[in-house]
């Protein structure tokens, strides 16, 4: 193992775009702050950076959505986010901002570095370009009718309706959502970096010396350079970003996902006169904490990146998170189905830690995961306030009652085995959760930590100090015994405080005031010790360290939830703006028997799957019938890695006009049924029929 004198923590810079919901927080901005505040109880030399993303075509859309400039989006949603972070205890040490001056310099210094070393390939292409408006049009921006489902809002990238990716090419009356013009295609120049080049060098710094890496984000990587790495273009044509350093780059600007990894080297240089310590050196080590749509970037064209310039270390571990749905359906910013993080902390204030702790114990560390408020008000009536919180305050108003508000001494001759297994206990608990947190299992290092208060109110209950004084002479007889219980438990509250302090940093500071101890009490090496709080000592009145939820609360929230949804279909209807998401599917009108007769369906066998090139969603497939073998490119590619897939039965249908897709025919279309997490799954016979066989 690797030793490391330093560590530099990243998290993924939100988008300046609209603000921050609880699925953003679970993915990776709580298991970044448990892991950095870990860190820091451990006294290790750390830097955590963060900021927002302030460029590309995401802004841009929300600016022409709102009909304000980018510069106003940007500047509102920092501040917002900003603003939920620091509500929710997330201790950046610094939040920045890629819109700084400082930015800008570093991107476009790096991009020049790369430029003089001869590391891009300038190239030539044709892209769509608004005639009116005299820009070029991303993807994105134009809009058109969606070959499969007639939406007449879909965009160039993407048909929201009906989830197909397409292509500009492939829209039925594309219009540019800037002017509503007819797109043309105009020559354009790009800085292109060739991908293929570093290929060895990635695959020896993935595939070989980072096998630790999370299984998900490990399989994606590999499954990226199996299929080979293409050249992938670092400059758009537009006027908000950053402006491409070179003469003859007018209306060019870096690609964002080029600017916003740098992002994090500006944000530490901002930080920190001695920056180059934390990107340079080889015993620094480098964590980038993101959501799973980010990995690509982060585990691949990032460290190629950093590899080309040359002289930076590159990320030692990119612990990824997959994504937390609500209420059984995922989240949508557009839809408004989200929880938003200003939203709660308005109506739970001072709960900011029964939020970190749902979110913790059950975050999406290795598939997609569900909150529902039900499920938040359990774990806080059952799990925080039923144990944790039962625990301290059982503690502390025994302590008052028994032994006078002081901490009791702990009388040698009447120790038992019981009071030694607690200190046992608590060594053990400690390396438990140090080596889960160390690998990044937030959930089971937050489990670990409520077994210790589990014990905690265990050892009470065995002992019943209320028994031992139910008179005053009881009292009188077993006080020894009475302290040493109390002593005990008032050692384990300390330790419970320097143990949940990571993950619940109010709850720490709550219990530290009560103990009345200063927060160096909570430094990793005082976890296991019996000594925490000295005998003799008076302590502060018992604190409620938390409140049981209602019932009521929980309907509230499940409403707000949904009238949530129906306001933003709404305004989207209203508003009509080219750039709003569709709303749902509508149930499509009856049809006769006879138009149902027009298809043909039939079963085939997929014998082989291939990715396509420059199209992250499609796969080639080939289906056999039988009698014939049939090209499909389906949209699959994100649910199944193509050798996982051979040898399926699927549906076809197989007298649909064939269509040209990413330069590929497609000659027919598979079914497929989407679950309630938005996976794809095959339709297909409940029994292997043989290949080319009819369904009807
Ligand atoms: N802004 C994407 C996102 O918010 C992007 C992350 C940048 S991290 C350098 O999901
Ligand atoms: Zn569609």
């Amino acid at each position: 193992m690797k030793q490391f004198n330093r560590y530099l923590v990243t998290a993924a810079l939100p988008y300046a775009n609209g603000p921050v919901h609880i699925g953003h927080l679970a993915g990776c901005y709580l298991p970044s702050d448990i892991y950095v505040r870990y860190l820091r109880a451990r006294k290790a030399d750390v830097k955590f950076v963060c900021g927002t993303d302030e460029h590309g075509v995401p802004i841009t859309i929300k600016a022409m959505q709102e009909n304000v400039t980018p510069q106003d989006i940007v500047d509102k949603y920092h501040a917002i986010i900003k603003d939920s972070f620091a509500s929710m205890g997330i201790s950046f040490d610094i939040f920045s901002r890629t819109s700084n001056q400082v930015h800008h310099q570093t991107a476009a210094d790096f991009f020049k570095k790369m430029y003089d070393d001869g590391l891009f390939e300038e190239k030539e292409s044709e892209q769509y370009f608004d005639e009116i408006k005299q820009v070029f049009l991303a993807d994105r921006y134009i809009i058109g009718t969606c070959p499969n489902c007639g939406n007449d809002k879909a965009y160039g990238d993407q048909c929201e309706r009906c989830g197909t990716s397409l292509s500009p090419e492939e829209l039925i009356n594309p219009r540019s959502a800037l002017s509503d013009a007819v797109p043309v295609k105009k020559k354009t120049k790009h800085w292109y970096m060739p991908l293929q080049n570093y290929e060895p060098w990635l695959k020896q710094y993935v595939i070989e010396d980072h096998k630790e890496w999370k299984a998900n984000v490990y399989g994606q990587c590999k499954s990226w350079l199996d299929n080979g790495l293409q050249s992938r273009a670092m400059t758009r044509d537009s006027n908000w970003g950053i402006k491409v350093p070179l003469p003859d780059a007018e209306g060019k600007v870096l690609y964002v996902w080029f600017d916003a990894p740098i992002g994090y080297i500006s944000a530490t240089k901002e930080l920190t006169a001695n920056w180059a310590d934390y990107w340079c050196k080889e015993d620094t080590r480098l964590v980038h904490f993101i959501g799973k749509d980010n990995i690509v970037f982060h585990c691949i064209i990032f460290p190629a990146m950093l590899k080309a310039h040359g002289g930076y270390i590159v990320p030692d571990n990119v612990p990824a998170n997959e994504f937390l749905n609500i209420e059984g359906e995922k989240v949508s910013t557009s839809r408004n189905w989200a929880v938003w993080v200003h939203d709660y902390i308005k109506d739970f204030p001072d709960q900011q830690d029964v939020l970190r702790y749902v979110l913790c114990s059950t975050a999406p560390e290795t598939k997609d995961n569900d909150f529902t408020w039900k499920d938040f008000q359990d774990r806080n009536n059952n799990e925080l306030v039923a144990n944790l919180g039962n625990f301290v305050n059982r503690t502390m108003v025994l302590m008052h009652k028994l032994c006078g508000g002081k901490v009791p001494a702990m009388h040698a001759d009447v120790k038992n085995a019981a009071d030694d297994a607690i200190f046992t206990m608590l060594q053990d608990q400690k390396m438990k959760i140090a080596e889960s947190l160390e690998t990044f299992r937030f959930r089971d290092a937050l489990n670990e930590v409520m077994n210790v208060a589990r014990e905690g109110n265990r050892y009470l209950q065995e002992k019943q100090p209320w028994i031992l004084a139910k008179t005053p002479e009881l009292q009188a007889q077993n006080q020894q015994l009475i302290d040493n219980c109390l002593h005990v438990c008032l050692q384990l509250t300390a330790n419970l405080a320097v143990f949940i302090n990571p993950f619940l940093p109010f709850t720490a500071q709550k219990i530290c005031h009560m103990l009345k101890v200063v927060d160096r009490m909570l430094d990793w090496e005082n976890a296991g010790s019996m000594k925490l709080v000295s005998v003799g000592y008076s302590l502060r009145a018992p604190e409620l360290l938390f409140k049981k939820i209602e019932d009521e609360q929980v309907k509230e929230q499940v409403e707000k939830l949904h009238a949530g949804l129906k306001q933003s279909a709404a305004a989207q209807q209203a508003a009509a703006t080219p750039a709003a998401e569709a709303p749902a599917a509508p149930a499509k009108p009856e049809i006769q028997y006879d138009d149902f007769a027009k298809l043909e369906l039939k079963a085939g066998t997929i014998t082989h799957a291939e990715k396509v090139a420059k199209a992250d969603k499609l796969l080639k497939l080939t289906i056999d019938l039988g009698t014939e073998q049939r090209t499909v490119v389906s949209g699959i590619a994100l649910h199944y890695a193509p050798e996982a897939i051979i040898g399926k039965q699927v549906t076809l249908v197989a007298n649909l006009a064939p269509r040209k897709m990413k330069g590929i025919e497609s000659q027919g279309m598979i079914l497929m049924a989407e679950d309630k997490d938005g996976k794809l799954v095959f339709v297909n016979p409940d029994q292997a029929v043989a290949p080319g066989s009819g369904v009807s």
